[in-house]
C-alpha cells in the first residue's frame, strides 16, 4: 500500500497551518523574558513531522470539527510533545545533542533554559486548551484527556519505566506497557481530542477510535525502534543507533528486525480494521496509519 498524493497534499496543508497556529499560540520573543520565549519558539517551530496534530485533524474532520478548534487542540498536544522531547534530550535523561536536525535546546541555550522551556510549554498547552470559543464542559474534558495522557499514568510514567529499564531484559508485555504509556498515550489523546472537537461521540464510535489509536500508537513505536536500528542520523534528524548504544530494550532487541516489521504491518491492519464502521469517511485516519508504518524518519 502506498501513501497517496492527495494524502500528501492534505498532510502538507495541515503541517503549514500548524506552523502558523503554533507561531500565534506561543509567546512572542519580543516579550519578556525574551530568551525563554525565543527558546520555546526554537524548540517548537520549524521541525518535526507533526504526527500528533495530523491525528487531531484527521479524527476531527471525521466528526465535523472546525479548523480553528482543531488547530487549538493540535497546538496543545504538540506543545506537550515538544516539551517531552526537550526534557528527554537533557543530560539527566537521554543526553542528546541533535533533535529535528538542529542542536537540542540545552546545547543551543543551557540546561536551566531547557528545563524552563519544557515547563513553560507544558503550561502553555493547557492555557491554549482553556481559551477560544466553545463550552466549558468540552474544554474541561479536553484538559482531562491531555493531562491524563501526559502524566504519571501516561507519558511521564512511561518515561520513568524507560529510565529504569536501561540494561534490563524486559518481557514483550512489559515493553508494550512501557510504550503504550510513553508514546502511545499522547497519540491516543491526539485522536480523542480531535474527535471531541467535533460532534458528540457514541460509545461505539469512541471504542472504535480507541482501538485505532492503540494500534497506531504501538505501530509508531515499533517503527521508531526499527528506524533507530536501520536509518542514519541525517535522515532521522536525531542521533541514530542510540537504543543499542544505551543498552535499552526495544522491539528490535526482543523480536529482531524482521519480526518487528511484521508486527508493524499487523498493527497497521488492526488500525484499518478498527476504522471499518466509519467506511470511506475515515480515509485520513487510514492513510495516517499507512504513513506512520511506512515513514522513513
Ligand atoms: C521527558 C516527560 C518526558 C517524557 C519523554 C516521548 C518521550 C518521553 C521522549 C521522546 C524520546 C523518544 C525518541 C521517544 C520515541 C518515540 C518518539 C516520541 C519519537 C519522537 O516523536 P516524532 O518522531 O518526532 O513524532 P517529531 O520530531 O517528528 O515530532
Amino acid at each position: 500500500m502506498t501513501v497517496q498524493p492527495a494524502f500528501l497534499d492534505w498532510m502538507k496543508s495541515v503541517q503549514s497551518a500548524m506552523e502558523e497556529a503554533l507561531g500565534a499560540m506561543l509567546p512572542d520573543q519580543r516579550d519578556t523574558p525574551h530568551r525563554l520565549h525565543e527558546a520555546m519558539r526554537y524548540a517548537a517551530l520549524d521541525g518535526g513531522k507533526r504526527v500528533r496534530p495530523l491525528l487531531v485533524c484527521a479524527a476531527g474532520e471525521l466528526f465535523g470539527a472546525s479548523r480553528e478548534d482543531l488547530m487549538r487542540a493540535a497546538s496543545a498536544v504538540e506543545m506537550i510533545h515538544v516539551y517531552s522531547l526537550v526534557h528527554d534530550d537533557m543530560p539527566c535523561m537521554d543526553d542528546d545533542a541533535l533533535r529535528r536536525g538542529k542542536p537540542t535546546v540545552h546545547v543551543k541555550y543551557d540546561d536551566a533554559t531547557a528545563l524552563l522551556v519544557g515547563d513553560a510549554l507544558q503550561t502553555q498547552a493547557f492555557l491554549v486548551l482553556s481559551e477560544g470559543e466553545g463550552d466549558a464542559a468540552r474544554k474541561l474534558s479536553m484538559v482531562r484527556i491531555l493531562a491524563e495522557a501526559a502524566g504519571s499514568v501516561g507519558m511521564c510514567g512511561g518515561q520513568a519505566i524507560d529510565l529504569d529499564s536501561v540494561g534490563v531484559r524486559l518481557t514483550r508485555p512489559e515493553l508494550e506497557q512501557m510504550h503504550r504509556m510513553k508514546t502511545g498515550a499522547l497519540l491516543r489523546a491526539a485522536v480523542l481530542l480531535g474527535a471531541v472537537c467535533g460532534k458528540a461521540l457514541s460509545e461505539a464510535e469512541r471504542a472504535s477510535l480507541e482501538a485505532y489509536a492503540d494500534a497506531v500508537g504501538l505501530a509508531f513505536q515499533v517503527v521508531d525502534d526499527v528506524l533507530d536500528a536501520t536509518a542514519d542520523s541525517a535522515t532521522l534528524g536525531k542521533t541514530a543507533g542510540k537504543d543499542a548504544a544505551d543498552n535499552k530494550p526495544t522491539y528490535v532487541s526482543i523480536l529482531g528486525l524482521e519480526e518487528s516489521r511484521n508486527l508493524a504491518e499487523k498493527l497497521r491492519n488492526d488500525a484499518h480494521r478498527a476504522l471499518m464502521p466509519f467506511e470511506q469517511e475515515a480515509r485520513r485516519l487510514r492513510d495516517l496509519a499507512d504513513f506512520i508504518v511506512q515513514r522513513k524518519a
